[in-house]
């Protein structure tokens, strides 16, 4: 038994004596009235996805027993047309209630999967049909939305993620490789000295900075063991394999329940040509690319620098712990490279566009976060404008308003914060204007500031929240609800 598993044990009794303690474990009842679709459909869906028990091979010395989609994860691929409505059949093979979140489209509450919002659980042993109309296009994704508390076992901890890209029929196609690659994290266990590994996020001012710091302790936080991408730690499997000349088109996804994460391409640089999804107005080249938990990026990469090259994690330990893939030109038989990124600070607003083309906000929205610390063996909270969630009418959203919210990130953690069922335009981060850039997360920077705007025009429950499942479970989320 090594210090890490020593933690992980210690750690988890520990937890779940503070998850008993806490409040934040009462869930409000929200299903009353909720129209239910039917459970027992009849013919094929055109898709259909199984809840089950997987068996994850990362590499020969690390085989997971998870949860994924339809015996694998990630889960497949999923491919649709934007506009063209399909039914998607959820299977649950397991014992306990699952939720499927569509992150990133516009769609109902009844579709979308959270509890929060009373969106229709698929049971325990049992199965639902869901209706669905994709869009918009672009690379979004798919993944359990359940809340997982102090069970590392559930939610997004989980193996239920998949990509699902949104075909707009305007794709330019001049790819001779298109990749999905999906970032993870796997093994987690709670930990008292969590490394901020996701904090590499601004050398801005720090706007949010309390003049006063709580200074108590922190509680548990979750760390990994394992890492891969895809479902394949660095060196195991097969490596991509290219040939000098090519253009690649590579979506990336942090599918981690845990971390944001720097990538990189050892010998090239990526143009970042969307994010979240959403073509940015100014494509720029760089040398290595920021993904909070929850976010895409699309890349082009231009395979001109011939050679056996590593893509993966910019720290060294986590690379070494799995988080990357070989790429392989045809013809060379060296051993694989990797070269550390110039450090560059991650920065949206170099994508953004000159001048805007949006209305402006007609109203704003303060959200100010918080941590309170655990202390030992305990869990942290996390208040948003002083209060834990639900917010029952504290976000009241009208039909056709363009609102602006001002996220004041007053704690010490990057957090990529997701806003359902709607998609927001960038105004700021840390004080730095931008326009243009259409996302549905974004990373506020430690004791920083990010301002986004968006337009009220998807009527009904509306859940906000961290992606980091941790921070979302103990108090980091809030539901909008229209007037
Ligand atoms: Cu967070």
């Amino acid at each position: 038994m090594n210090r890490r598993d020593v933690l992980k044990l210690g750690g988890l009794a520990l937890a779940q004596a503070a998850a008993r303690r806490s409040p934040l474990t009462a869930q409000t009842d929200v299903h009353a009235g909720m129209p239910m679709a039917p459970t027992a459909p009849e013919g094929r869906a055109d898709y259909s996805l199984r809840i089950a028990p997987v068996t994850v091979e990362l590499d020969p010395a690390h085989i997971l027993s998870t949860i994924g989609y339809n015996g694998t994860a990630p889960g497949p691929v999923l491919r649709m047309k934007e506009g063209k409505p399909v039914t998607v059949d959820v299977i649950n093979d397991t014992d306990t209630p699952e939720y499927v979140h569509w992150h990133g489209m516009l769609i109902p509450v009844e579709v979308d999967g959270t509890e929060e919002e009373g969106s229709p659980m698929v049971p325990p042993r049992g199965r639902r049909r869901f209706e669905l109309t994709p869009g918009p296009a672009g690379s979004r994704w798919y993944h359990s939305h359940a809340m997982a508390m102090d069970d590392l076992h559930k939610g997004t901890y989980t193996g239920q993620f998949g990509f699902v890209y949104v075909d707009g029929g305007n794709d330019s196609g001049h790819y001779d490789q298109e990749l999905f690659l999906a970032v993870r994290d796997w093994e987690p266990f709670f930990t008292a000295n969590m490394d901020d590994d996701d904090d590499d996020t601004h050398d801005g001012p720090l706007l949010e900075m309390p003049a006063k710091m709580n200074t108590e302790p922190d509680g548990l936080e979750v760390g990994s063991m394992t890492y891969s991408i895809n479902d394949k730690a660095l060196g195991s499997g097969d490596p991509i394999r290219v040939r000098e000349g090519q253009r690649l088109l590579i979506h990336f996804l942090n599918a981690s329940a845990i971390e944001n994460r720097r990538i990189a391409l050892a010998g090239h640089r990526m143009k970042v040509i969307a994010l979240d999804g959403n073509p940015v107005p100014t494509p720029q080249l760089v040398d290595s690319i920021f993904l909070g938990a929850g976010e895409r990026i699309d890349a082009e990469v231009e395979m001109k620098n011939p050679g056996i090259w590593v893509l993966g994690s910019t720290e060294k330990p986590i690379r070494e712990s799995g988080l990357g893939v070989v790429v392989e030109y045809a013809g060379q038989h060296t051993q694989p490279q990797w070269v550390d990124p110039p450090k560059a600070r991650w920065d949206y607003t170099i994508f953004g566009a000159a001048s805007s083309s949006s209305p402006p906000p007609q109203q704003t929205i303060e959200m100010a976060f918080e941590k309170i610390p655990g202390g030992m063996g305990k869990f942290n909270l996390w208040l948003v404008n002083g209060k834990p969630y639900p917010h029952e009418r504290e976000f009241v959203l009208e039909k056709g308003v363009r609102y602006r919210l001002v996220f004041r990130n007053r704690t010490d953690d990057a957090h990529p914060l997701h806003l359902h069922r709607h998609l927001w335009e960038l105004a700021e981060i840390n004080g730095k204007k931008t326009t243009g850039i259409i996302k549905d997360t974004v990373v506020v920077p430690y004791y920083g500031r990010a301002v986004v705007d968006f337009t009220a025009n998807q009527p009904g429950l509306a859940l906000f929240h961290c992606h980091i499942q941790q921070h979302m479970d103990y108090g980091f989320k809030a539901l909008f609800r229209y007037a």
